[in-house]
């Protein structure tokens, strides 16, 4: 079967190649990928970031049919939809994975990076972690709620942000556009939306922002103090920037929490002083959980959440990497590998509109 493969030849590139799967073991399933979203994680991971993985098959925002599973399998049945998610398993003992913190598991495997995952036209998932996708949910749409949706739902949830409250995001691309809808359409939130492309901030109010600022004209922080009289109750930054957190600190009333999503190489600046006097909080949030996940498939069934996506082929992959360096993309790219009779063009036209 055919797969992309992070390339040993070409630093930062993906190949690909035919390649052959592993025989299932307990507890596992065969899937069938229909289509595979594109996460600026999966070209970290390629350029080496979190360290080389030459031969890795990357893909975290998968979605498929299940074709086979393992003799000990009762969690999931042939035909199912399932999702081929970062987490991809815990150990299900620690003291992370018992207390619902289970993406923090010291064992956790992960898709794309650690493990094979769904850049590819068939792969192996541990059926009790591959979260299924409910009836109805398109797979395109799924395929974004499984990395962009969960992680910005998650991340909303740790920020605690109250209806009626400001919410500053830093970063309106994959991510952010899931996260303005999440908080707008979800947790009641007054968006605030920050980008240093003015294309990205149009789209960011299609999604709800109220408010749009462009970090390279904009005193980010000054107008935010403004708009809120005193802050932001909450921020969560998916701009990979270093500069971006470090506004995000200066962007907050006390009592103020940043969440942390992206993963930029490199420190943040912290004001002491106005941590300790503002008693500011700062947090990473990792993924989601697979209650986050299928909580957040069903706001994306009930019609709350529309990622914006566009479908394109698994040939165009280095194409589609080197857009999202140039950071030419609109909301997701998502590779298609389904037969092109079993697409639907109606349903891409409408999610592109
Ligand atoms: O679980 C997690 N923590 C997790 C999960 C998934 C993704 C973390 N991530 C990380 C990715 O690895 C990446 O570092 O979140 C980050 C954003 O992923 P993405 O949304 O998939 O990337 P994108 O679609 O390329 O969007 C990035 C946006 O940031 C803007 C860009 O214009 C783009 O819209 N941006 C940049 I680059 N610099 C900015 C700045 N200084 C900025 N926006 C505001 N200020
Ligand atoms: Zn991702």
């Amino acid at each position: 079967m055919k797969a992309a493969v992070v390339s040993q030849r070409h630093p930062g590139k993906v190949e690909i190649q035919k390649i052959t799967l592993r025989a299932l073991e307990a507890g596992e399933a065969l899937v069938e990928v229909e289509c595979c979203g594109v996460c600026h994680t999966d070209l970290h991971v390629i350029q080496g970031n979190f360290g080389p993985v030459p031969g890795r098959v990357p893909g975290h925002e998968g979605i498929g049919i299940v074709r086979a599973i393992a003799n000990d399998v009762s969690s999931l049945r042939i035909g199912d939809r399932v999702s081929i998610a970062w987490f991809y398993e815990g150990c299900g003992v620690c003291e992370y994975c018992v207390s619902g913190r289970e993406t923090f598991c010291r064992k956790v495997k992960n898709a794309g990076y650690s493990v094979d995952g769904a850049m590819a036209e068939q792969c192996i998932v541990k059926a009790d972690y591959a979260v299924k996708v409910p009836a109805g949910l398109d797979p395109l749409i799924a395929s974004s709620i499984t990395c962009a949706g969960v992680t910005t739902y998650k991340a909303i949830k740790v920020s605690g942000t109250r209806p009626g409250q400001w919410l500053a995001i830093w970063g309106a691309g994959g991510l952010g556009n899931m996260a303005i809808q999440y908080a707008r359409n979800v947790f009641n939130a007054r968006v605030i939306a920050i980008d240093i492309q003015d294309d990205k901030l149009a789209l960011a109010r299609e999604s709800g922002a109220e408010i749009t600022l462009n970090a390279m004209r904009d005193d980010v922080p000054a107008r935010i103090h403004e708009i809120t009289s005193g802050g932001a109750h909450s921020a969560v930054v998916v701009a990979v920037a270093r500069t971006a957190f470090n506004q995000a600190v200066d962007s907050l009333r006390a009592g103020g929490k940043v969440v942390c999503v992206a993963v930029p190489p490199g420190n943040l600046d912290l004001n002491i002083v106005k941590t300790v006097l503002d008693g500011i909080e700062i947090v990473g949030s990792l993924v989601g959980t697979r209650q986050d996940l299928a909580e957040a498939f069903e706001h994306a069934l009930a019609g709350r959440v529309k990622p914006v996506v566009q479908s394109r082929q698994l040939e165009e992959i280095n194409a589609i990497f080197s857009e999202m360096e140039n950071g030419s993309i609109r909301g997701r790219m998502v590779i298609d590998l389904r037969p092109p009779l079993c697409k639907k063009p109606d349903l891409e036209q409408e999610l592109t509109a």
